[in-house]
């Protein structure tokens, strides 16, 4: 078709941008198209299929009650990812523990972090919900993969992207070439290239924070949030990180799910939430920061480790870090 670039004609185009072997990156981007594409089928029948819907009794790491649609995400990218020969292992929101493959899938060079449904509170409600992946190539050699084939860097990504199921369905993603985004045109089951070399806006008028916090946030964010409301930027905040990410993407706007006195540390997952984002959000020219240093310099101590994150357009992360900065230093 005229004009229409599907998400493989794509990749096939630009395999010599992906690091190390380039014939890889289409098999590890073709099957997150495929997964995605069934996990769209699925949400968008959710509200109409009862039994996916609603809790199956356990908890996750977050010791939220998992949705069945989850779980059923979950399952879907485990399989995928192992069929494909190329990944290792997978550290999931989902899953206590990091899952190393056995048999031929052991061979695998990659590894992979993922938030395989963000936002699930939201499943019930319709509203948008998304899957966030990072993509490393594994530090051990062979054998089962170890813990430090995850606990590596942001830098070392080679690869990071989100899908978000909003009024469409979308995967963007970056092999540190810039940022692409692709919009399911579901009437031929097709990713369809939309959005080339997505460049986020220096500036914005989007602020994106959980105000019911705000009484237990640092001074320096409360005084920024203050700033915000002063020059009457618009507040946004859907609790979907990746549809409040994607929108500030696109328009310009910043995200900050900070350190509160009841979590230190936020809320956020630093491997398979704010690392993935992070590396878009450079690519695009903004910029990701945990308060004190970038996040893709954060060295991880733990799987499900969180961080704080203040996420989106350069111009407004530095002043709230300047914020933070100013104020944070002289409580502390
Ligand atoms: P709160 C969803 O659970 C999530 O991880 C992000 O998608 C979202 O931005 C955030 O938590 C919402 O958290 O504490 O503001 O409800």
């Amino acid at each position: 078709m005229a004009g229409i670039k599907t998400l493989n004609e794509f990749i096939l185009e630009r395999q010599q941008d992906f690091p190390y072997a380039s014939g890889d990156l289409s098999i590890l981007l073709t099957h997150m198209g495929v997964a995605s594409k069934i996990i769209h089928r699925e949400v968008n029948k959710a509200g109409l299929v009862k039994t996916i819907l609603g809790d199956v009794g356990t908890q996750n790491v977050q010791g939220e009650d998992q949705k069945k649609l989850d779980v059923y995400a979950n399952d879907q990218f485990i399989e995928l990812w192992k069929n494909s020969g190329m990944v290792a292992g997978i550290g999931s929101e989902e899953n206590d523990d990091f899952i190393a493959f056995d048999g031929e899938a052991q061979k695998g060079k990659y590894v992979i972090l993922m938030d395989p449904l963000d936002g699930s509170s939201n499943i019930d409600v319709n509203v948008s919900i998304g899957t966030i992946f990072s993509i490393f190539r594994r530090v051990t050699k062979e054998g089962p993969v170890q813990m430090e084939d995850f606990l590596q860097k942001g830098t070392e990504q080679v690869a990071a992207g989100y899908v978000v199921y909003g009024s469409s369905t979308m995967l963007v993603y970056t092999t540190g070439r810039g940022v692409n985004g692709f919009t399911l045109d579901a009437s031929i089951g097709e990713y369809c290239l939309s959005h080339r070399l997505l460049e986020s806006p220096k500036m914005g008028r989007i602020y994106s924070v959980n105000e019911g916090n705000l009484k237990i946030m640092s001074k320096g964010v409360q005084e920024y949030i203050s700033l915000c409301q002063d020059r009457t930027y618009s507040g946004r905040y859907i609790g979907s990180l990746v549809a409040d990410f994607h929108r500030n993407l696109m328009k310009g706007g910043i995200y900050i799910y900070p350190g509160t006195t009841k979590a230190p540390n936020g809320k956020l997952r630093l491997l398979y939430e704010c690392n993935p984002l992070a590396f878009l959000a450079e690519q695009a020219g903004a910029i990701a920061s945990d308060g004190n240093q970038r996040i893709m310099e954060i060295e991880p101590k733990e799987l499900h480790q969180r961080a704080p994150l203040f996420i989106g357009s350069k111009d407004m992360v530095e002043e709230a870090l300047s914020c933070v900065k100013k104020y944070d230093e002289i409580e502390a």
